[in-house]
């Protein structure tokens, strides 16, 4: 049987949702989508996304970089936090200004309007990559939020409970759209199961990019 969508909600305003998980459902127009693209060629470049090890042995399904003080990291030696980028051997890229103004602007309407983030994790889902059900659990302190921009093809974003095996239930989430897990809803599992191929509204995006930002250190 086919499990229930999530009805979208709308800036500051989703009630279906569990206490602590937001879904800002078009925070940031095509404009601000545009802008956001650009500044993110400019860390591609810096950082290029790479497939990375997961703990099972496996590859991730979606590619990823970083930039940030700090950067999420997974290879043979667990997940973690580094600060040099070990495919490069380079600092990660600082966050672009662009990005900051846009995670700001959606923040300060919640209930973690001092949210400055060191890290931003971006993933780059083909058509087919997918991710997991997990938890964010390399921060140091979990009282901080995670905020995550998504830009490119719609997915859905799956929203689980708190033990991997608890019923997950598909929020369709689009360009544009700023998720935020925080408080209640920190350690939720959470992932995503399926990308729509071509309905990126971006000229220069095919896939998916979520920007999720954490202060990680
Ligand atoms: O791509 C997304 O929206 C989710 C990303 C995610 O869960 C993560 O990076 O931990």
């Amino acid at each position: 049987m086919r499990e229930p969508e999530l009805p979208l909600g709308s800036p500051g305003d989703s009630p279906t949702l569990p206490d602590g998980f937001f879904l800002h459902a078009g925070a940031v127009d095509a404009a601000g989508q545009e802008r956001l693209r650009a500044a993110l060629e400019g860390v591609l470049r810096a950082a290029p996304p790479v497939r990375t090890r997961v703990k099972g042995g496996g590859m991730t399904s979606a590619a990823m970089t970083n930039c940030g003080d700090a950067g999420w990291w997974s290879d043979a030696s667990g997940y973690r936090y580094v600060t040099t980028n070990p495919a490069t051997g380079a600092p990660w890229p600082p966050i672009p200004v662009e990005f900051r103004n846009y995670v700001q602007r959606v923040v300060v309407k919640g209930p973690w309007p001092d949210f400055v983030p060191d890290a931003c994790l971006i993933n780059f889902y083909e058509p087919r990559a997918k991710m997991g059900l997990h938890q964010d659990r390399d921060e140091k302190d979990f009282a901080h939020p995670i905020v995550t921009v998504c830009l490119g093809d719609a997915a859905d974003f799956m929203v689980g409970g708190f033990a991997r095996g608890d019923k997950a239930v598909p929020m369709k989430v689009r360009s544009g759209d700023v998720v935020v897990m925080g408080g209640a809803s920190r350690m939720r599992f959470h992932g995503i199961r399926k990308i729509y191929p071509g309905t990126s509204p971006l000229a220069g995006i095919n896939g998916r990019y979520s920007l999720t930002f954490r202060k990680a250190l």
